[in-house]
């Protein structure tokens, strides 16, 4: 195993508990649309970006729209949602991620984010967590959505490490599915049957460290 020099972060779901925002923000789109979807169909929007959320949503609510209107629709969800984040409190921040990035930090190694949403930045400055990145890669920077790993490979090569030499934290099936692809170490964040694929599966960061994880994982 080659040594571990860095850890990247999704956002949603691991470091912050963004995830109702974004539920909410879209279930208000869909009962405008005239339909509803169910908590289970909204783990399928987990890790995907804006455009494609839409896509699929539209799709399971047998709704057609033209490209501008998608637009439109996208726009107008994004609005709630950056509303409602506006105000998010710290306490928003998931257990343990602080003792967390800060093992991580004590442990030497670099930090990058590596999100799908273009919101990104605005939430890690309102929860204040923004220096312990030492990289931020985000949906404004890439132009494939997970499973591509295309989110993580850059945040490595912002860090100047291998992907081999890197852990990534993930809560989503598709975020876990482009950890592997790009050959990163995975870390699951969320239930076993969603997540099994990670090299190791924890139901938080609570009570874990850096040291213990990679002990864990070797
Ligand atoms: P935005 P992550 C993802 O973030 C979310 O999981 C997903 O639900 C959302 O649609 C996507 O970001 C795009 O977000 O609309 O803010 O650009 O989990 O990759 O940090
Ligand atoms: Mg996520």
């Amino acid at each position: 195993m080659e040594e571990i020099k860095a850890c990247i972060f999704d956002l949603d779901g691991v470091i912050v508990d963004t995830a109702k925002y974004h539920f909410v923000a879209w279930r208000r789109l869909a009962n405008e649309l005239g339909f509803d979807f169910s908590h289970e169909d909204n783990e399928k929007l987990k890790g995907v970006s804006r455009v494609e959320s839409l896509r699929l949503i539209l799709e399971w609510g047998k709704v057609e729209k033209t490209e501008a209107e998608q637009k439109v629709l996208a726009a107008r969800k994004n609005e709630w949602y950056t509303e409602s984040i506006q105000s998010m409190p710290k306490e928003e921040i998931l257990d343990g991620v602080i003792p967390f990035l800060k093992s991580v930090q004590a442990a030497g190694m670099k930090i990058a984010l590596g999100s799908a949403s273009k919101n990104a930045r605005a939430i890690l400055q309102q929860v204040d967590l923004m220096d312990y990145f030492d990289a931020i890669v985000d949906g404004n920077n890439v132009a494939h959505s997970k499973p591509h790993p295309e989110v993580f490979l850059n945040g490595a090569e912002a860090l100047g490490v291998k992907p081999e030499e890197c852990v990534v934290f993930e809560d989503a099936e598709k975020g876990v599915a482009a950890a592997l692809r790009g050959h990163f170490f995975a870390v699951g964040l969320g239930e076993e049957e969603v997540l099994g694929e990670a090299h190791l599966v924890l139901p938080s960061l609570v009570d874990w460290d850096i040291k213990r994880i990679i002990a864990t994982i070797k």
